[in-house]
């Protein structure tokens, strides 16, 4: 592919150039676009004739993204969605190639390095950590964080990482992390389709980045629809920078500079933002780019065709407005090329399209047929031997016979065969075995690897330090054990931030962050806006620029506000790029019993079922919680830390090394050991559940108390299910509602530790009611586990298996 007109110096000063340097500039720009549309087009065939199961491309949307590449330098960041191919291969950040790879799901990273064949089509990431999980120099290249599906999800990203800049800039203390940033002169591109502005998260983030006043530059591919939805449905006055133009900076006040640009005029489009990204640069202001009269030559994506909601005009309009056609017009008019020499450009870049999608089909389709021709001589060689001869060679023939074999379709005919011989042994049937074992392991990386960066910085390889205690040491509030911790970490590592509602100048609502700002500065322990997706997003954005963010969610029932940025985006970014990026944000909030129905949230049902590729930390008390903290912050995976609300006040001795010891993730611990049950519980409930134990105690029931404290990764050790083999009797209590976290707990004691073989009673679990718990003590007594509920719990059980010992008191 040819190389972009400038590639990343964002350099685009034609008074600079000679008319035949300029030519050749728009050339080559022309070119790029051109091949784009050629992927466009191709792409959509394949899909269409059964060789990708689904496309969606960028045609369309060509000619402003050669535009906003020449502006793209090294150093820079996009947050962007589908339509972005040609930026992607104007910039040099993707190519053909690859493009191609990741239609067709290759799962080699050095095929499809976005995300291993795991994203659909036009999703872009660059890979930006090493194999050993250690960072890429980001100033020596281009950066793409990686897209997600979702309409607007990734624009809480997109302001984290502009974000990042405003603190290289401003912090003196970042400047020998060089390899992440220059000054903070890097811009953080966002594209985003007009119907998602409609989105939430789109207006969220947009004020917050006007507040902020960092170098975020927003560009609104408007085409007038969002699938079948035209504008008149999704925007007051179907115009997204005429709403937001109370957003406009003014003398003397923050804001944004908006600029509006029809999406077919090269001409305007180089000058616009050339112009919006320099101030952008320069001033750290961010702009919107508003790009209308964009089209869908081939409709929203290849689900359906558009002749089924737009009208014969708007399409007339379309064809007649392609911005790849005014552009050709404009570069016939303006004699850069004539009529003869750009059909001949046209011509060679087909041919060169055609051939890129050819080599890569047939990559890929190579080394499926060398599988398949494997599983067929296997199974060929298989019925030679057995008693099952012509079912064998019927799934050969059936194998053979696929159209368009997969992966799938090998390992299916070799456990086909296996389950049809399944009485029989012979050498040949071991061969099978032996294959498909292979295969498995290579599948399982292919297809099931990366939740977690899993490098040896990941946070389950820091050393476990212990705490230590001077003989004098002082009993503290809880809260002032978290306090000395982020006190110490701030000391040690410059890299830490914090940031949340109220956490800057009173310190977080708790206390926990009392005096720290002033300590270190409001540009690393900062007040936000209430706004949880973007504290979220922002979070990542500076975790990915190799900051070590802790992210505050004032309280846990609104991390609900959150959610789909943390699961869409935050949780599933190493697995989706097959361990391209990572994003180490902390994510701090405090939860359970408290008061009323959106104070005592014990959610973490939800949180289990949304956001594997967390750690999921739930500490009983604030030491547990600062050694969390110790162990996070010196990892590099992202981690959620839910802080017992209740704890802040309650008095615990404070470690001499508060800001270093460590608790080790996925480590459980038995709190007191007891022989007649197990009680398994986490958080707020184990002070509850250790109060039952001394009533327990008294009616002769001897319980043992373990605390998981973390739910994700849950007891690597199986310290749960081997209590059960000393009392043969388990109970789950939790606050959270009947079936949600106490199953997930159940199902890995009863499952994936064994734990069913050592019972001689069913499990039980002890959780909340269905409801929210209402406000006031009555209304947690009545709605959450008490001391009563657990007593009780735990007599009825044992009163059932031995009911001349414990007869039952009701
Ligand atoms: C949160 C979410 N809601 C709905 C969808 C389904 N969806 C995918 S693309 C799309 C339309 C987007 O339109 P627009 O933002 O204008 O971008 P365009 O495709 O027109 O470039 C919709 C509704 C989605 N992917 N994510
Ligand atoms: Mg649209």
């Amino acid at each position: 592919m040819p190389e972009t007109a400038n590639p990343g110096t964002g350099k685009y000063e034609v008074a600079e150039l000679s008319f035949d340097d300029f030519k050749s500039i728009v050339i080559k720009d022309y070119r790029i676009g051109y091949e784009s549309r050629q992927a466009s087009l191709i792409g959509r065939r394949e899909v269409l004739t059964g060789k990708a199961k689904f496309g969606i491309f960028g045609d369309g949307k060509e000619v402003a993204q050669l535009a906003m590449a020449k502006v793209f330098r090294k150093g820079d960041w996009r947050a962007g969605y589908y339509r972005d191919q040609t930026f992607m291969f104007a910039t040099g950040m993707s190519n053909l190639k690859e493009f191609f790879a990741q239609l067709y799901a290759n799962p080699d990273v050095e095929k499809d390095p976005a995300s291993g064949g795991r994203q659909m089509n036009c999703h872009y990431a660059t890979r930006f950590i090493n194999a050993d999980g250690s960072w890429i120099n980001q100033v020596e290249n281009m950066n793409c964080s990686a897209d997600v599906s979702t309409t607007s999800g990734h624009m809480p990203r997109l302001l984290g990482l502009a974000y990042a800049s405003k603190l290289y800039r401003q912090n003196k203390e970042l400047k020998s992390l060089d390899e992440f940033s220059v000054n903070g002169n890097e811009v953080a591109f966002g594209t985003i389709g007009n119907g998602a502005t409609s989105e939430g998260v789109f207006f969220e983030t947009f004020n917050a980045a006007g507040v902020l006043q960092v170098p975020m530059a927003i560009s609104v591919w408007d085409d007038a629809y969002a699938i079948s939805v035209p504008a008149s449905l999704q925007t007051t006055k179907e115009d997204i920078s005429e709403i937001l133009k109370g957003f406009q900076r003014e003398n003397g006040t923050n804001g944004y500079e908006i600029f509006k640009v029809k999406g077919w005029d090269y001409v305007a489009l180089c000058e616009t933002y050339e112009r919006a990204i320099s101030v952008c640069r320069a001033e750290h202001v961010p702009v919107l780019i508003h790009v209308i009269e964009m089209t869908q030559p081939q409709g929203h994506s290849t689900s359906g065709s558009h002749e089924r909601y737009k009208s014969k005009e708007r399409l007339a309009w379309e064809s007649e407005h392609d911005c790849l056609l005014q552009m050709r017009n404009w570069m016939i008019e303006s004699a850069i090329i004539n009529e003869d020499e750009i059909t001949a450009l046209e011509e060679e870049a087909k041919k060169y399209v055609r051939q890129c999608q050819r080599e890569v089909w047939n990559e890929l389709g190579n080394e499926i047929k060398a599988e398949i021709d494997e599983a067929v001589r296997l199974i060929g060689a298989l019925a030679h031997v057995s008693g099952v001869k012509n079912e064998l060679e019927e799934v050969s023939t059936e194998l053979l016979a696929c159209v368009d074999p997969g992966r799938k379709d090998a390992v299916g005919a070799i456990r086909k065969a296996l389950r049809l011989t399944v009485k029989e042994t012979s050498n040949e049937k071991s061969a099978l075995n032996n294959w498909l074992n292979s295969e498995n392991i290579k599948n399982k990386e292919r297809f099931n690897s990366k939740l977690f960066s899993g490098s040896s910085l990941s946070p389950l390889n820091v050393s476990v330090v212990a705490p230590q205690y001077a003989d004098d040491a002082h009993i503290v509030d809880g809260r002032e054990i978290l306090n000395a911790c982020f006190d110490a970490n701030f000391a040690r590592d410059k890299r830490i931030v914090a940031f949340g509602e109220d956490l800057g100048a009173i310190g977080d609502v708790n206390q926990g962050f009392a005096g720290l700002q002033a300590k270190y500065g409001d540009i690393r322990i900062t007040d936000t806006g209430i706004r949880e997706s973007s504290i979220i997003g922002k979070g990542m954005g500076l975790a990915m620029r190799g900051l070590k963010p802790i992210a505050e969610i004032q309280y846990v029932d609104y991390l609900l506000y959150a959610i789909t940025v943390l699961s869409d985006d935050l949780a599933s970014l190493s697995y989706r790029t097959s361990g391209g990026q990572k994003a180490p944000v902390i994510v701090r909030t405090r939860g359970h019993r408290l008061e009323g129905i959106w104070h005592s949230g014990s959610p973490l049902g939800i949180i289990l079922g949304a956001l594997r590729g967390l750690h999921i930390c739930v500490p009983r008390n604030m030491t547990q919680a600062a050694g969390m903290y110790n162990t996070l912050l010196r990892g590099d995976e992202p981690a959620l830390v839910i802080e017992c609300l209740n704890g802040y006040r309650l008095k615990e001795k404070l470690p001499a090394n508060v800001g270093e010891f460590t608790i080790p993730l996925g480590k459980a611990e038995i709190l007191k050991e007891g022989a007649d049950m197990t009680v398994v519980s986490y958080g707020s409930t184990l002070r509850i559940v250790m109060e039952a134990a001394a009533e327990l105690e008294k009616l002769g029931i001897n319980i043992e108390v373990i605390d998981p404290q973390t739910l994700y990764p849950f007891d690597i050790d199986n310290v749960c299910g081997n209590s059960l083999r000393k009392t043969s009797k388990l109970l789950v209590v939790d606050e959270d509602l009947p079936g949600a976290a106490s199953a997930y707990i159940l199902q890995n004691i009863l499952e994936s530790q064994n734990g069913y073989y050592s019972l001689d009673s069913p499990p039980k679990t002890l959780s909340a009611k269905e409801h929210r718990p209402p406000y006031g003590s009555d209304g947690d007594y009545f709605s959450k586990p008490s001391v009563d509920d657990v007593v009780e719990a735990v007599y009825a059980m044992m009163s059932e298996s031995n009911p001349g010992k414990y007869p039952a008191i009701y």
